[in-house]
């Protein structure tokens, strides 16, 4: 059995509720080359990392646990990337980790100074998760540099929390664990924003999406999967003639915790 301590408005009233399994969080950090997702990374694991390859792949993988308002979290430091959508191991490997992997939050870390480039890869995510995060890492060169970030605008304008980081000094850490903390919990459910699609390609999604639920039930990120069929991904196309694409989710989410095996 494991217990936890609520949150509570008051200090001295403390609730000790039993949780149904002592299970980790996953945790995926995304984002641009170069960002300082291992920085952040460092500074949420410590000493607690253990790295390898990603299975029958060359690229680095990087895990680490933590612990904060009682839950283990483990904490997966995803390649960086410019985008989803390529066929480059790195992103593919990012890209099946967010998609199967189901993880209990993203990060995405992103460049204060480059936020429009950064925010191509955070929409792309956005439109495969719900829990997601914008962690605006570099705020101190950003600020250097003049640029200054209105984070109360960009969670409006994203629909999810925005936490603004130096992750060389630490600022910005303990607000981005209690962000983490309430979207894994599902305490708070951001509602992020969703590209519009022109009519025709929307009216095609529709006709593909329910053909997936029904094959595959309990698949999530359908809308993400039928758009990635309509342009040809050959390997989502390959999983759903095969029959195998929910054996994939299975497979990311027992392997949340180990290895992801695609
Ligand atoms: N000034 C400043 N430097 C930072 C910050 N975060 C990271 N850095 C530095 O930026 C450089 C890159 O950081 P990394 O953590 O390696 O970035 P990364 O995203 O893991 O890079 P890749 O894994 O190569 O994609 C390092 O020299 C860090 O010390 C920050 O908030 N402020
Ligand atoms: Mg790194």
């Amino acid at each position: 059995m494991f217990f936890k301590k609520s949150n509570s408005k008051s200090d001295n009233l403390v609730q000790i509720e039993v949780l149904p399994s002592r299970k980790s969080k996953v945790v995926a950090l995304a984002g641009n080359p170069n960002t300082g997702k291992s920085t952040i990374f460092n500074r949420l694991t410590g000493l607690k990392q253990h790295t390898g390859n990603w299975p029958g792949k060359t690229v680095t993988r990087a895990e680490g646990e933590f612990e904060y308002n009682g839950d283990e979290y483990v904490l997966i430091d995803l390649p960086g990337t410019y985008s989803l959508l390529s066929t480059s191991e790195d992103e593919e490997i990012a890209r099946d980790f967010i998609l199967f992997g189901n993880p209990d939050a993203t990060v995405i870390v992103c460049d204060a100074s480059a936020l429009e480039r950064n925010l191509n890869l955070a929409f792309q995510i956005m439109q495969i998760t719900n829990r997601c995060l914008l962690c605006v890492n570099l705020i101190d060169e950003a600020k250097r540099k003049g640029i200054e970030i209105d984070k109360e605008v960009l969670e409006k304008e994203l629909g999810i929390p925005v936490v603004l980081t130096n992750a060389r000094s630490g600022y910005g850490i303990d607000e981005l664990k209690e962000k983490i903390y309430l979207i894994s919990n599902r305490i708070i459910k951001p509602v992020p924003r969703k590209i519009e699609h022109r009519k025709e390609i929307q009216e095609k999604v529709n006709q593909i999406k329910p053909l997936l639920e029904k094959a595959f039930p309990g698949l999530y990120s359908v809308e993400w999967i039928a758009l990635r069929l309509l342009e040809g991904d050959q390997k989502i196309r390959t999983a759903i003639e095969k029959g195998n694409l929910l054996e994939l989710i299975n497979k990311g989410l027992e392997n949340g915790n180990g290895d992801l095996n695609l």
